[in-house]
Formats: structure tokens, sequence, C-alpha cells
């Protein structure tokens, strides 16, 4: 079963509108969208957090008080979710919201003894601190949390620290990493392949090394930052960056990815609808869902197949 959660935030994001997130892709059929293709679905609506400070910085990071309350909020939904072995799928919101769902699917692949790798698609590299943003904005911080560094209300959510060790992570897309925070990407040794490779060795080769270490029986966590497309497929984000996947070569990264029968948990993030004029933001997300969800991934596979061998 796949269990559909929304976290209606953008306290962690640079302007206002990944809230509407959620409504957007309900109203775009994501759980009809997910039914046709078979999956069975349930809609745990949206997450409350109760009102409380908002808009304080504390040491560097934006909101900090409204965004720990999200990702609190989204832990315990995404780790019941998981408890009764849905697949849990967060309707974002914003990326700072990965710091809850992945601390949750972190605790649970250790309490059941299993692999968990990270497929982190996105434009960005998320990997700021305080210390290295220029924004203070805490969407751009999620994995530098789940690695261990930031304040321990955020790096210790899953119960222990850290969440996540840089190998476990696969960064995908990746087109716009600031100064500081490419020197930590760099000491962190964290796996990127960004537009450059991709551009470099092709979709099919990219996608060769990000998955070549997942082996049967392994939980993979896979973060959609919508904003990995280019904003002329998807303009519809916060945080728009040149020089994106196209959609062909996103639907064959998802099928790939489906191709696995690993992936146990989605987080759906960073979709804006107050800066699509265009109205298809949130379809073309939920198409792609289905597309990484899709239980008859063989014939998505085989079309995707065809097309990436003709791209090159
Ligand atoms: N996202 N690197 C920029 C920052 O403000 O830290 C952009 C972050 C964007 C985050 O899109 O999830
Ligand atoms: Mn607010
Ligand atoms: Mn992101
Ligand atoms: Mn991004």
């Amino acid at each position: 079963m796949i269990s559909l959660i929304g976290a209606p935030c953008d306290a962690g994001a640079n302007m206002a509108g990944a809230a509407l997130g959620p409504c957007a892709l309900r109203r775009a059929g994501v759980q009809q969208g997910l039914q046709k293709i078979g999956c069975k679905v349930i809609d745990r609506g949206d997450l409350k957090i109760p009102t409380s400070e908002p808009h304080v910085e504390v040491q560097g990071y934006r909101n900090f008080h409204e965004v720990l309350a999200w990702n609190r909020a989204v832990y315990a939904a995404v780790a019941d979710a998981l408890n009764v072995g849905d697949i849990p799928v967060l309707l974002g919101g914003d990326h700072s919201l990965a710091m809850g769902s992945i601390s949750a699917v972190a605790a649970n692949c250790q309490r059941q003894n299993k692999e968990l790798r990270v497929l982190w698609l996105d434009a960005h590299a998320d990997f700021n601190t305080a210390n290295t943003s220029i924004t203070g904005n805490m969407h751009g911080m999620p994995l530098t949390a789940l690695c261990g560094q930031g304040p321990s209300e955020l790096t210790e959510l899953a119960g222990f620290a850290p969440a996540l060790r840089a190998s476990q992570i696969r960064l995908l897309g990746v087109r716009s990493v600031d100064p500081e925070e490419r020197r930590a990407v760099r000491r962190a040794a964290l796996p990127m392949l960004t537009m450059r490779h991709i551009q470099g060795r092709g979709i099919i080769q990219a996608m060769n090394i990000a998955l070549s270490d997942i082996e049967p029986g392994t939980h993979l966590h896979v973060s959609f930052d919508v904003d990995c497309l280019d904003p002329l497929v998807l303009p519809g984000v916060s945080t728009p960056e040149d020089g994106g996947l196209q959609l062909d070569s996103l639907r064959y990264c998802m099928a790939r990815i489906a191709q696995t029968g690993c992936v146990g948990s989605v987080d759906l993030v960073e979709l804006n609808p107050a800066a699509d004029p265009t109205g298809s933001s949130a379809q073309r997300a939920v198409e792609l869902l289905t597309v990484l969800l899709n239980p008859h991934w063989e014939r998505h596979v085989q079309r995707s197949f065809d097309w990436a061998e003709h791209a090159g």
C-alpha cells in the first residue's frame, strides 16, 4: 500500500508557495494516477503543526522552529506508515522536510537491519549548513543535517546521529552548488552525478553508476526535488536552474529506479504551484511519480530503454 502524506510547508524555502504543493498534486490526480497503474493507495491527508514562534532565525537557520515542528510531524507520519508496511510518499512542501522523512526511514532500516540508499534528484546539492549557506534557507541544508551536521534537534531526529553516511547517498542532476557548499561536498566525498556528468556520459551510463551497488533487499529512498527538471519542462519551482533534465531523461531515470524493485519510500518536494503560470507542473510531477512507482515497470523500462538508446 502507498501512503500519501501531505506536508504543506514552505518555511524552509526562499519564497512562499511550496505549501500549496500537496493540494496541487491532489488536484492533478496523484491518488487516481497511482491507482490507475495498479497501486493500492491511501491518502492520509495533510499534516498540521502547532503554531509556535514563526519566522525566528536560530544560529543562522531561518524559520527554525517551524521547520523543526514540520520535520517532527513528518518523522512521526513516515514512521507510522513504515511500521504498517506501507510505502510512504511525502507530498511536500519544501525539501527541508526530507530531514524528517529520511530520519524515519533510517531508524526503520536500522531496526530491520536493512541496507539504506538515498537517491537525491535535485538541481542543488542541499549540503549547506548555516555557516556555508548564503540564504539561511533550510531547504538547502537537509543532507548535512542527515549526515550529522547542525543543531542536535535536527541531526538526532532518528534517535541516533548521523542518520546517513555520505556514501549511502547518490545525487543526480545537480547544477547549482554554492561556493562554500562545494568545499563541504568535496570534504565529505558526497557521491554526485552532476548535469555535466550526465551530459558527458549519457543518461544510461549515469544511471548504471547511480544504481551500481544496489543489492536486492536494499531499501531505496527516492528524494525527488522537482527542480531537477529543466524549468522549461517544469516551471513550478521556487529555485529554478537552467540546464536541467529533460522529461524523457527523467522518465528513463524513474523507470530504471523502478526496475530495481527496491523503492521503499519517496519524497516529492519543491513543487511551487504559485510559480507555475502554465499549471502543468503538478501533472508532470504526478506522471513521473507513476513511472517511479509503477508495479508494471517492465513496459515502461522497455519504452524508456528504446528512447535512451536512440538518444545515446
Ligand atoms: N532546494 N543552495 C541554495 C541555498 O539557498 O542554499 C538553494 C537551495 C535550494 C534547495 O531546492 O531544495
Ligand atoms: Mn510562515
Ligand atoms: Mn532540494
Ligand atoms: Mn533543488
